[in-house]
């Protein structure tokens, strides 16, 4: 109900209430919408030293916002899913993660090739899966395989690499708080993505799940992942920021 409202007021027309794709879509988009305005207009909040964080924020959710809304047009008039928006979406926010962990890390000696393995490794991850998902679906179960690879070695850049260290010798309460959600973002969060993967033809779930639901995984996984990310750092920034007014107080 709320949904068609919102809908209708948005000019976008009736969304049909069986269809998930339209429905995960549109809630993407408005969560997206929100959470572009919210970091948006409190990038004056955040300590001048976590600004561009702030602004990478703005930029994944805000390309999102876009994305979205041109995902349920697709899908309104169409009635398909666009795979390919959803990986050349995927290509940029992906990177930019990639850039929010160098950012976090960076006062405490991350280097740029640290932050070029992640993105190259998030682009292997992201163009095997593109195959398996489209131009060589029979061999779907070998792509996942090889994207996973990828995937991994994110995680393990951020677990025991780089990322892991620098963060550790920076000392920060703050950081070390943030890094801890992030780390359950990065795996719980974005297993979201193999795990509806998992519905193509031949795959583990193919018999559970009709393979249309993938893209309605796709989308909750994205609204998680890509506003939870801007949250955990936005909430980092201002933690610092009332650490620093206390000790104004003390002294
Ligand atoms: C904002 C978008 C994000 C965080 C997208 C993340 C995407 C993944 C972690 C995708 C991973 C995949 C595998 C690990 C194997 C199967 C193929 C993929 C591409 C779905």
């Amino acid at each position: 109900m709320i949904i068609q409202i919102t809908a209708e007021i948005a000019g976008l027309g009736i969304i049909d209430n069986s269809n998930h794709i339209s429905i995960t879509s549109f809630m993407g988009f408005l969560a997206m919408l929100c959470s572009t305005a919210f970091f948006f207009f409190e990038r004056n909040s955040v300590p001048r030293k976590w600004k561009t964080s702030q602004l990478v924020s703005v930029s994944i959710t805000g390309v999102s916002t876009l994305y979205f809304f041109l995902v349920l047009n697709f899908n309104m008039t169409t009635g398909n899913s666009p795979i390919a928006l959803k990986y050349a979406n995927w290509m940029f926010t992906v990177s930019l993660i990639c850039v929010q962990f160098y950012l976090l890390t960076k006062p405490y000696g991350t280097k740029p090739t640290t932050l070029f393995k992640m993105i190259l490794a998030s682009m292997i991850m992201l163009v095997t899966g593109y195959i398996g998902e489209t131009i060589d679906i029979e061999n779907n179960i070998q792509w996942g395989i090889a994207s996973s690879f990828g995937y991994f070695y994110i995680i393990f850049e951020v677990f025991a690499g780089d990322i892991y260290m620098h963060s550790r010798d920076s000392k920060s309460p703050e950081l070390l708080r943030a890094m801890f959600f992030l780390k359950i973002l990065i795996t719980l969060g974005w297993s979201i993505y193999p795990i509806g993967y998992m519905i193509l033809p031949g795959n583990l779930l193919s018999t559970v799940f009709e393979v249309n639901h993938i893209y309605s995984f796709y989308n909750i996984a994205d609204s998680i992942n890509k506003i939870g990310f801007g949250l955990v750092i936005y909430s980092m920034a201002i933690a610092e920021t009332k650490k620093y007014s206390k000790a104004k107080v003390h002294a």
